[in-house]
């Protein structure tokens, strides 16, 4: 046996031991994540001629939501000429709704055409954030060390925390489970009895690709979501080609498509009783393809469309009908080893769980570890409801913008529509604090008081707070994610970066605070 008397032992402990000194990095912007709004971010700032940024990227490829979600039958449900940034359209999509695959090609072709690429660190992910009222900047540590940042841009996406259900027993299946967004492609499903929870856009998308290959599937169906045609195509050659060599044209579909959707919003937010025709559709929908009543009954929804998320597809409703696929209403009231129980007391016997079941959006885990001024949580400054102004700046939170924050969802159009919004709005606020020499900018807290107001009172109205259940809504029932209006509004109104509602700190001067 191997002693050490005390005259050996050392004199310090392992973490006292004296090494190099590695001094921390310290950058102008750290911004999170690398989807549509990291990247689009990351793009316009170099654009704008900014250098000195760098993007935190918890994994080790592009795409945020659009790399996690690779489930069979992944797409986008706004058409891809839509579903782009303005300033780098795709002339070869090679659909109207592209895969994944693609849209997450798009993106990565993006990063290296802009010179993005070198600015990524990559497998970060971030910790903690802390704004340092001495330093006035933000101390962040990852998985990869810390660094500093004068400025932190949140571009880390609602859809990217998946979300289990809470069912009794969940913890003791036996056999393979995983989540849609975290799609395990080296579980093969062939003849296995599958069980599906959720019924939402991304179930509706699996479903069909799957049910020809398992031996049987039981949908879990809590709350039947409206459906209309998707009517997706193949975009032709010839169409590739004119958009190629003709911008103007392509552009000019991309307003077609956006004018139309935007369209959607006269009868989510202002007008209901347009909302009927939509309703017509989908119910004419549903009966062309399920002749059974009872099937038929158990699809029909009791909500007025568009409360929750408008789902688009054409080979759901048919893939429901093949003998192999058992719709199940009853709630389920518990999981066992190799069943599902519910609450009609029928045992279900499967081999595998796909649980659709959605992602913590209203009740993300990012908010616990970001402090702002005296050291307060962004979630404890958001314990009655998440609200920022415009969705971008948070009283508190000196130099925070957040791409897809509060109120900037949507359920009718493009969100890279409403991201480039926020992208100009936060540019514009840059410019400024470089023109007046600003170290600081912080939303005025009465401003974001009188705009969560305004957006709190205007939700009343709409579709989404009309009595369903949706993911839209928190645990208060306030709708925090949706804008509730016309996109173009929000474009209008964060067009210029407004100083006279922040509180503005210039640089070297901590102590003299200007208006
Ligand atoms: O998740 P969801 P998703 N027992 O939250 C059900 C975007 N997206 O991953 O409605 C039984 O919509 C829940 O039932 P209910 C898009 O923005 C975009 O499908 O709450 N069921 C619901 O059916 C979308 O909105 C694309 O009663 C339970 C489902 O799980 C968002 O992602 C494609 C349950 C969750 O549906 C999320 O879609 C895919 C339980 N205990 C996704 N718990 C595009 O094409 C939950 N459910 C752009």
């Amino acid at each position: 046996m191997f002693h050490v008397s005390d005259n050996h032992q050392p004199t310090t402990l392992p973490h006292e031991e004296a090494h190099t000194e590695v001094p921390i990095r310290h950058v102008h912007i750290a911004i999170l994540g690398t989807g549509f709004s990291g990247l689009g971010m990351a793009i316009r700032l170099r654009q704008s001629g900014h250098h000195d940024f760098v993007i935190l990227e918890k994994a080790s490829d592009i795409g945020g939501t659009w790399r996690d979600n690779t489930y069979p039958g992944c797409a986008c449900d706004i058409p891809s000429h839509l579903y782009s940034f303005s300033f780098a359209l795709n002339p070869q999509w090679s659909h109207t709704y592209s895969p994944q695959r693609e849209i997450q090609s798009y993106l990565r072709r993006c990063a290296r055409r802009f010179g993005i690429i070198p600015h990524i660190q990559w497998n970060s992910t971030m910790l903690n954030a802390t704004w340092s009222e001495a330093d006035q900047y933000w101390q962040i540590t990852t998985t990869q060390g810390q660094l500093f940042a004068d400025i932190l841009i949140l571009g880390n996406g609602p859809l990217s925390e998946p979300s289990l259900p809470s069912i009794a027993g969940i913890a003791d299946f036996a056999g393979v489970t995983f989540h849609s967004a975290q799609w395990r492609h080296d579980y093969d499903l062939t003849n296995k009895r599958v069980a599906v929870i959720g019924t939402g856009a991304s179930a509706i998308q699996f479903v069909p690709r799957i049910q020809p290959h398992v031996s049987h599937l039981s949908l879990f169906l809590r709350t039947p979501p409206w459906i209309i045609p998707r009517m997706d195509h193949p975009i032709p050659t010839w169409q590739q080609t004119l958009f190629s060599l003709l911008p103007l044209a392509q552009r000019l579909e991309r307003a077609k498509m956006y004018w139309l959707r935007e369209l959607t919003a006269l009868g989510f937010v202002y007008k209901p009783a347009m909302i009927e025709k939509g309703m017509l559709l989908a119910r004419q929908h549903l009966e062309a393809h399920i002749s059974d009543p009872i099937l038929r009954e158990k699809l029909t929804p009791t909500y007025t469309m568009g409360c929750k998320r408008v789902l688009l597809s054409d080979d759901f409703y048919p893939a429901l009908t093949q003998p192999n696929v058992e719709v199940i209403t009853d709630r389920i009231r518990a999981i066992q080893a190799h069943s599902l129980i519910t609450e009609d007391g029928q045992e279900h016997a499967i081999d595998t769980i796909i649980y659709a079941t959605g992602f913590h959006v209203t009740d993300s885990q990012l908010p616990q570890c970001i402090y702002g001024r005296d050291g307060l949580a962004l979630a404890s400054a958001w314990s009655e409801g998440a609200q920022a102004y415009f969705g971008t700046t948070v009283a508190g939170f000196p130099n925070l913008f957040l791409l897809i924050g509060p109120n900037t969802g949507l359920g009718h159009n493009s969100m890279v529509f409403m991201i480039e919004s926020q992208i100009t709005y936060i540019l514009d606020c840059l410019r400024t604090m470089k023109k007046r020499a600003l170290a600081v900018v912080e939303v005025q807290a009465d401003t974001q008081e009188t705009f969560n107001a305004e957006m709190q009172l205007r939700m009343q109205k709409t579709v989404w707070n009309s009595g369903c259940a949706s993911w839209y809504l928190d645990a208060r029932g306030h709708n925090t994610t949706v804008w509730p209006g016309f996109t173009f509004e929000f474009r209008q109104r964060t067009r210029h970066f407004d100083p006279h509602h922040y509180t503005l700190l210039p640089q070297h001067t901590p102590a003299n605070i200007t208006h």
